[in-house]
This record gives C-alpha cells, structure tokens and sequence, in this order.
C-alpha cells in the first residue's frame, strides 16, 4: 500500500490568512489528503505557522508583546480557523518548536561539515531611525529588472524576480519610510548553492512533464539566470540562534567564527521548509504522548528517509512565489546534507540514510480579488475569519477548489460565486439530497425500498455513472482540481437528469415496483454523493451520510459498485436545507463591505 505525505507551504504566523493563501496551498493539499485517505492509502498531511523573520517581531512589537508570545497567540488563532474550514492536518505546527531548532541547526553544521556552507563578510542595510539592521524585505525601492517602485529587498512582487537590497534603486526603510540607512559589516554564513547547480537542473529537467508546466518552468528559469549561494542568517533576535550548538570542523578544518555569528539566527527560509519534517516529528511526538508511549516508540523518519521511506509519495502545495525556494533552497539543504564533495570536487552520498525530495509539486497561481491581489497588509478581499461569519466553510471550499488557480490566475467576484453557488450547491446537489429522501419519507415511510428491479434506465445510469467516476478519480490522482470538481458537478447531474427521467412520483400511480426501483437508485446515488463529494465538502457530506445511515468519511467507491451502497430496508431521514441560496442583497451587502469594482491598483 503505498503511503502519501502531503504538505502545504507554511502560513506566516502574522494575520489571518485571506482567501488567496487558502486556494493557494492548504485548500486542494486538504481535499487532496481527504481523497487519499478515503482511496485506504496512508496519507500524513502536515503542516505548521511559518514563525520566524522580521514580520514577526514588527507585529509583536505593535501588539506589545514578546515575539514568543504572540507566536503562540496567533498559532492557536490559526489552528482554530483551519480547523473550521474542515483542513485535516494531522499535524499543525509550529516552526518555532524545539523540533525545528534541533533539526535546522543539525541541517547547518552538516553542510559545514560538508563544505557547503561559508562564511561571508557582507554589506547589510542599517537603519539610522530605526536603530537596527533592515531585513532585505524591509528595504523597499525600485527593481533595477522591472521598475516596480515597491519593490522588496529579498523578492520583486511584479517580476518575482530574487533580489539584494543593494540592488534597489533609491532604497528606503519600509518600517519608518526613512532613508537614512547605511551600509555595515556583517559576518553571514553562506550556503554554496552555486555548488548544486548541475544536480538540481538534471533532477529538475526529469520532472519535465510530470510536474505542472507553471512549476518547472519557474525552477529553469532559475537555474538558468545562475544559481547564487544564499546568506542563510540574519542580524535578528528572534530565530534558530545560530551560536548555540556544536559546530564541528569543515572539510579545511576550521570552525565558524561564533563570536561573530553572536546574535544571529538562521534565515527564516532556511528554517521553515525544514519544519515539514520537525513538524512531522512533533506529530509523532504528540501521538507518542497521546498513546502513553515513549517518544522514540513513533517513527516520524520511516516518513523522510530513505530507505524506509521509499514507499512514500511525497507531495508539496504551494503558490508559484514559493516554488523557487522548494525547488531549489529547500532541496540544496536536503541534498547537501546527504552528500560530501572531495578535494576533487566528486560528490558521493554518505548519508545511508538520505533525505526524501519532493515527488511531486503541485504550485498555483494566484487567485485575486476583482483582478487585484487580496492584500493583507491594506485589508483587501476576504480573510478566512471573516468569510466564515458570512457563509459556512463548504460554500467557500467549493467555490475555492471550483476556481482554483491552476493553469492561470483566477478572480474572485462577488456574483459569479453566488451564481456558482446557487447552481452547483443548492439546485444541483441540494436540491437532489431533500427531494428524494422527501419523497422517501412520504410515500415509502422512510426506508428505502426493496421491490423491482433495475431496467434499462437504471442500466444506462450505472454506466454513466461508472465513466463519470472513472473521471473524478482519475483528475483526483492527478491534482487537478478544476477537472475534478467538474466531473464530481457532472455527478450530481446525472443524478438529477436520472431521477428526472424515472419520475417515480408518477410511477408509483401505475407501477409501484418502478417507483421502488427509482427511489433506491436515487437514495444509493444520495449515499455515493456523500463518499464522494467528502474531499470536497466534508461538512455537508457528512449531514449527507448521516441521512442515508452511512459511516462517516466513508471509503472512496468503485466504479463498478457505485450504486449499490444501501442494504434494502435502511432507515432514512430527510436532512434540513443543505444550501441556502445567496440573496441578491446579501450580494450587495458583501460588495459595500468589502469593496469590489472600485478599479484595482496594479504594480507598475
Ligand atoms: N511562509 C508563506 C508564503 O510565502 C511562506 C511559505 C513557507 S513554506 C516553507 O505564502
Ligand atoms: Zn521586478
């Protein structure tokens, strides 16, 4: 049986998430994981709060309080709003765990050891107002590449293009506006990136094809603008400290300078992606604990390491903005602590036990907001707390998953989500579930029936339905969400066109076995919607099975068995209405409160 880890890029800990961050990773990795488990395959869905950098310690600041304790705060805030939205972490955690210090400090002195890491003298961005150095992003200016004139120091928001603050024309402070800044000495350590170039294009070029076009093309383009080692520390007090462990020598038999490296902590993305697997540590941690056991007694590295973990299917979601750092950062870190380079520059893997790289990344583009990016810092679109006060998550999750980004950016606007959600959710599905199982409750007292047999409708419908099933799974497996979530509509409406078709409230003045018959073949499709459509709307799903009398998440069908789900004789029980539908008022009320066609200001 093969086993599925699943991860999704780390939410920064700082604010609540808007739409866009659920659609762009941790939405399709939820329905994904929910589809896995249903199929029987042992999935781990993981994922944390990305706790670390600058933003974290500006927003601790303005709240007043120690950066731990914020991180704590808006962790528990997270987790609470993931929950509701139904994402079936099997770990949420936090990349501030003792976890992730042990793991990332053990990944640096490794590479030291290894020779991939150097020490630099650089030049960072200090803040005369601000008394502090200016993290990369906090020096904002003009991209010398695309002009955009709020450029960040670490990544262009236009081009996504990896920048140097010293490549910013006319820089300035982003906390004070102040340019005041100069330039300092300070002591880095380096990660030799340039060294695994080669590597990382062969396994790159291999993906071609596999992986979504958006991916690998965003990762040559990379390899193809040169690969620059990257600073992995910062001049920050919140962090994986970087001078509280035991470095042991480089290949030339040197230490890092410690006393230089004093009051520095790791780069934030060099501890987050590392955090997928402290996180998946945590998780057995917590199981451990749950269970009485020791923590040794759960192996979270059956799920990382080779050879243990070569029956693992490792899979990452993310937005396209974080595909360089996972296919080219992230995997450096991993490569180079399996590996060790000679004095002739031949590599060989001394780790008998390597690291597992990603199998298969799905990225995304971006979802807007009526054309314009959702915008947490100017409040822009709808955050996950707010959209929960005006509908429940299912609403959301169908129309998220319906639209998601896949092969272009994609909108969301007010109207066309109510029209979505009027015809998928309330006529097609909804309104399918209430009329049969009424009707069931009425004229055959609540059970389904037991008389007639299948004639040639029913016939035709099982077919139909086998190629519809087929279908969904088949983009299922393959994480194609939209194409999914078209086969699973085109589902329901086959239901509705059967029952249509059947009419059994005519049928049972004449011919009461046909009407049997209709009203089971209806409940049974009732029962398969319910499997099926639990990745996509667990909350309603569930109601839906709970009607029918059917165990809750149920396993995902076979094409040949579809409709052949309820034992003769099953009590069932009309549920209330599934999905009311969005008012035009409620439309109107939305748009006032949250902005919609005002023009949208766009990046230069
Ligand atoms: N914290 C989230 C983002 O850029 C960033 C991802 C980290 S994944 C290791 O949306
Ligand atoms: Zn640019």
């Amino acid at each position: 049986m093969p086993r599925i880890l699943i991860t999704s890029a780390l939410p920064y800990i700082n604010g609540i998430k808007h739409l866009g961050t659920l659609a762009g990773s941790m939405l399709p990795a939820d329905v994904y994981a929910r589809f896995q488990r249903s199929r029987g395959n042992e999935t781990l869905y993981i994922c944390a709060t990305d706790e670390h950098g600058t933003p974290t310690e500006l927003a601790a600041a303005e709240a007043g309080v120690a950066p731990s304790d914020f991180c704590a705060e808006m962790h528990k805030v997270q987790y609470d709003l993931g929950r509701k939205f139904g994402l079936s972490w099997d770990h949420f955690g936090r990349s501030s765990s003792p976890q992730n210090h042990r793991l990332t400090q053990r990944f640096a002195q490794t590479l030291w050891e290894a020779g991939f890491i150097e020490e630099r003298v650089t030049q960072q961005v200090y803040s005369l107002a601000d008394k502090r150095f200016l993290p990369d992003r906090y020096v904002i200016g003009t991209c010398p590449h695309c002009g955009y004139t709020a450029a960040r120091g670490d990544q262009c928001e236009n081009c996504t293009r990896v920048l140097d603050p010293a490549d910013l024309i006319a820089p300035r402070s982003a906390i004070s506006g102040s340019t005041e800044i100069e330039i300092r000495d300070s002591k880095h350590l380096f990660l030799r990136q340039s060294l695994f170039a080669p590597k990382l294009r062969e396994w790159i070029e291999g993906k071609k094809g596999e992986w979504p076009l958006l991916v690998t093309s965003i990762a040559l383009k990379w390899l193809d603008e040169g690969l620059q080692d990257r600073g992995i520390t910062r001049d920050l007090a919140w962090g994986v400290p970087v001078n509280a462990m035991d470095w042991g020598a480089n290949p030339e038999g040197k230490l890092p300078d410690l006393a230089g490296l004093a009051d520095k902590v790791f780069y934030v993305w060099f501890d987050a992606p590392i955090e997928y697997i402290a996180a998946t540590w945590e998780w057995a941690d917590a199981v451990a604990a749950e269970a009485g056991l020791e923590p040794q007694d759960v192996n979270w590295e059956r799920w990382w390491r080779l050879p243990e973990a070569s029956d693992v299917t490792y899979v990452e979601f993310m937005g396209k903005d974080n595909v360089p750092f996972h296919t080219v950062g992230f995997p450096c870190t991993l490569i180079g602590v399996n590996e060790r380079r000679d004095g002739e520059g031949r590599w060989s893997v001394v780790n008998n036990s390597p690291w597992k790289l990603v199998d298969q990344l799905k990225g995304f583009n971006w979802l807007d907001y009526y054309g314009g990016r959702f915008s947490t810092s100017q409040g822009r679109g709808v955050f996950m707390d707010t959209a929960l006060e005006l509908l429940p998550p299912d609403y959301w999750r169908w129309w998220i998953t319906a639209n998601v980004p896949e092969s272009q950016d994609s909108s969301f606007v007010w109207e066309q989500f109510q029209a979505q959600i009027n015809a998928d959710l309330a006529d097609v599905l909804g309104n399918f579930v209430n009329r049969i199982l009424k009707f069931t409750e009425t004229r055959f007292d609540g059970a389904v029936p037991a008389d007639g047999l299948d004639g040639p409708l029913e016939q035709k419908l099982a077919k139909d339905v086998a190629a519809k099933l087929a279908e969904l799974t088949e983009h299922m497996e393959a994480r194609e969400f939209r194409k999914s979530t078209t086969a699973l509509r085109q589902l329901w409406v086959l239901g509705n066109q059967y029952l249509t078709e059947a009419a059994p409230w005519t049928a049972l003045k004449t011919d009461p076995a046909r009407a049997a018959v209709a009203v089971r073949t209806g409940l049974n499709l009732v029962a398969l919607f319910a499997k099926v459509s639990e990745p996509f709307i667990p909350f309603t799903a569930e109601i839906i099975a709970q009607a029918v009398g059917e165990s809750f998440p149920g396993r995902w069908p076979q094409p040949d068995a579809a409709l052949d789900i309820l034992p003769p004789g099953r009590p069932v029980k009309a549920p209330e209405v599934l999905f009311r539908k969005i008012e035009d008022d409620q439309v109107a009320e939305w748009i006032a409160r949250f902005g919609g066609a005002e023009p949208v200001p766009q990046p230069a």
